[in-house]
């Protein structure tokens, strides 16, 4: 099934180009669907026309729509064919539940290079945030004649104590602000969000008993692309040891710090983090 729906950001835009009574002359459109992929059915947002074809992978509990309204509106359509999915039990991929068994990043890698080549890219880029950063480096690992270029932010790989300390510290989605809280309750009901949150903090601690709590890191010095690593330099979440372990471990990385940036430096400073993330996939 393909629908067509505009963000929320597109509705603005389009909003503003009416009153202004100026023709939208570029095809902004949005395009969502869904495929059967590893026996699951994958829901995405697909838009532009550009050779350069791109998977962005959204955080945990994250989804296309929520994790990237302003990379789906604001990339470059002509330059790019960008494409956003909502990874097993997040978003609109559901069912199934999300789960959390010891491969689940893995899982979401496999996924998200199958789903590209069902949708028929055989070379694409990997833009990740977060949880979707990690997907993106082992994705980036295990399968680089598929890929052009990695770009990854408010990614780690590997949890140490300091970490454990975080993910227990934002268990309780009481203790969240309304801002944060809402959009997740909203897309997936109170009760669904709360579970599926502490499961993934029960997810993401287990990787505690690998060597050095190890997720992907014996993987980086596989990763044979350009990668860009982005760091927020106010980034509560992503201590600073994270990116740099990034830029050790992958063989042809660079690092760019937003001074200004938290977590989620890609929607608050949205055309900074576009033009930065253009200008490496275009070099
Ligand atoms: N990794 C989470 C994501 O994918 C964000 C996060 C990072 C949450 C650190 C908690 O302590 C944390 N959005």
């Amino acid at each position: 099934m393909v629908v067509f729906f505009w963000t929320q950001g597109l509705r603005t835009l389009q909003n503003a180009a009416h009153r202004s009574s100026k023709r939208v002359s570029y095809c902004t459109a949005v395009q969502a669907g869904k495929k059967s992929v590893n026996g699951v059915e994958l829901c995405y947002q697909q838009t532009g026309t550009g050779d350069h074809a791109l998977l962005l992978m959204p955080g945990a509990l994250g989804s296309g729509e929520t994790d990237f309204g302003p990379q789906l509106k604001g990339l470059d359509k002509k330059r790019f064919t960008v494409v956003a999915f909502d990874p097993r039990g997040y978003g609109s991929s559901r069912p199934p539940n999300r789960d959390f068994p010891s491969d689940f990043f893995h899982r979401d890698a496999q996924d998200g290079l199958h789903l590209m080549q069902v949708l028929g890219f055989s070379r694409f880029s990997l833009l990740g945030w977060s949880d979707g950063g990690i997907t993106g480096l082992i994705a980036s690992a295990l399968s680089p004649a598929n890929i052009r270029k990695l770009v990854v932010w408010g990614s780690n790989a590997y949890v140490s104590q300091e970490d454990i300390a975080i993910y227990n510290s934002v268990r309780d989605v009481s203790r969240w602000s309304e801002r944060m809280r809402s959009p997740m309750e909203v897309m997936y009901g109170a009760e669904y969000f709360r579970n599926t949150w502490s499961a993934w903090v029960d997810g993401i601690s287990q990787f505690t008993h690998n060597p050095q709590g190890s997720i992907c890191l014996e993987l980086l010095p596989q990763i044979s692309c350009p990668t860009l690593v982005v760091h927020g330099q106010k980034d509560p979440m992503v201590p600073s040891f994270h990116p740099q372990a990034l830029l050790q471990h992958i063989p042809n990385a660079r690092l760019h710090v937003m001074a200004e940036g938290k977590h989620n430096l890609h929607l608050r400073f949205a055309a900074e983090f576009n033009r930065l993330v253009e200008d490496f996939l275009l070099e």
